[in-house]
């Protein structure tokens, strides 16, 4: 089913067999995708006999501060994660998961570059080519699924600490099999990872369920805040809304919590795309876009300096007023719709 070639995949696979040191990288700020591949692999790697095991296995991304987002942060292989400025840099391969592109790599992007092997896995539209080796199948609804057929060719059998990692990638990239792009073989890959003893309960409650009480006020706030602009996107309706650092200061609440808050606004059936403006703790403004599918949001945030999907997408504004950031989405969705 995979559309990845298997010179492609036979090349992948020497190159990691034959390595003495590997870097598995998720993208900055990494998802449930990112970090749940690259852990999932790495366990994966961890778990082979002494004799074949690779000597010198790490995980990281390329943020500093070095912070595993609190939702991702029950994830097995711990000992596994090295900080971005803690790791070797001179590693025999470099495997990423789903980064499009290396500057997607952050601090990390010039030890990628500098590999004698780098191997990229993803699953992006928008990914533009800059592993020497490319797993990537864009039909597939998550990295986390290239990544297990990476361990598959690897000859390494599946145990419970990695699958919990790759269902963590499947769950937050399919919404959990609510999305496009979910296919039957998405539901048997959800079944075999089961079949592993998975605690997919507790996980999808770490993941999804549990926040801090802080967090309620931050929602409140940015629900009151929120606008809908019906015109937009010829007519199919826009809604937004912004959340300020300092709306999250009171309660000391890290950056990465706000990141549900999408997933609220979007339910307004009366806008065909919604926008939460992110302001991080540097005054940067991050944007996340969703689409019900008329309009490709990947259009918009790649035009913007960002990437995603159709459906999901996100950019760092260049302003940092957050009237420039909607205007110039509202402009770009309009070109999204004519193209
Ligand atoms: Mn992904």
């Amino acid at each position: 089913m995979s559309p990845i070639a298997s010179s492609d995949w036979d090349r992948a696979v020497d190159a990691i067999e034959s390595a003495r040191s590997v870097l598995l990288l998720g993208h900055v700020s990494p998802d449930g995708d990112a970090l749940g591949s690259a852990l999932g692999v790495g366990l994966a790697l961890a778990a082979v006999p002494d004799d074949r095991r690779i000597p010198r296995i790490e995980v990281s991304f390329g943020d500093d501060p070095f912070v595993v987002p609190a939702n991702l942060a029950w994830m097995p292989g711990e000992h596994l994660l090295v900080p971005a400025t803690e790791v070797s840099t001179d590693p025999d391969v470099v495997v990423t998961f789903d980064a499009s592109s290396s500057d997607r790599l952050g601090l990390l992007r010039g030890v990628a570059e500098e590999a004698a092997v780098l191997v990229a896995v993803d699953h992006h539209r928008s990914y533009d080519g800059f592993g020497q080796v490319s797993l990537v199948d864009t039909a597939a609804p998550a990295t986390a699924v290239v990544a297990r057929e990476l361990i598959s060719r690897l000859g390494i059998e599946l145990e419970a600490d990695a699958a919990a990692c790759l269902y963590t990638g499947l769950i937050t990239d399919t919404g959990s099999f609510r999305y496009t792009g979910t296919t039957s073989q998405t539901h048997a890959l959800a079944g075999e990872l089961l079949e592993t003893g998975i605690a997919f309960d507790e996980i999808a409650r770490a993941v999804f369920d549990a926040v801090p009480f802080g967090y309620l006020g931050v929602l409140g706030t940015a629900l009151g805040r929120c606008q809908l602009e019906p015109e937009a996107v010829a007519g199919c309706g826009l809604v937004w809304t912004a959340v300020l650092a300092a709306d999250r200061a009171a309660d000391g609440l890290p950056f990465d919590l706000v990141e549900p808050i999408i997933d609220v606004i979007r339910k307004a059936s009366e806008a065909e795309v919604a926008m939460v403006i992110k302001e991080d703790d540097l005054g940067d403004l991050r944007v996340s876009l969703r689409s019900k599918g008329v309009a490709d949001v990947s259009q918009v945030a790649t035009a913007l300096g960002g990437g995603g999907h159709r459906y999901a997408a996100g950019f760092t504004s260049t302003s940092r007023e957050v009237a420039d950031v909607v205007s110039a989405v509202r402009s770009a969705l309009d070109a999204a719709i004519d193209g």
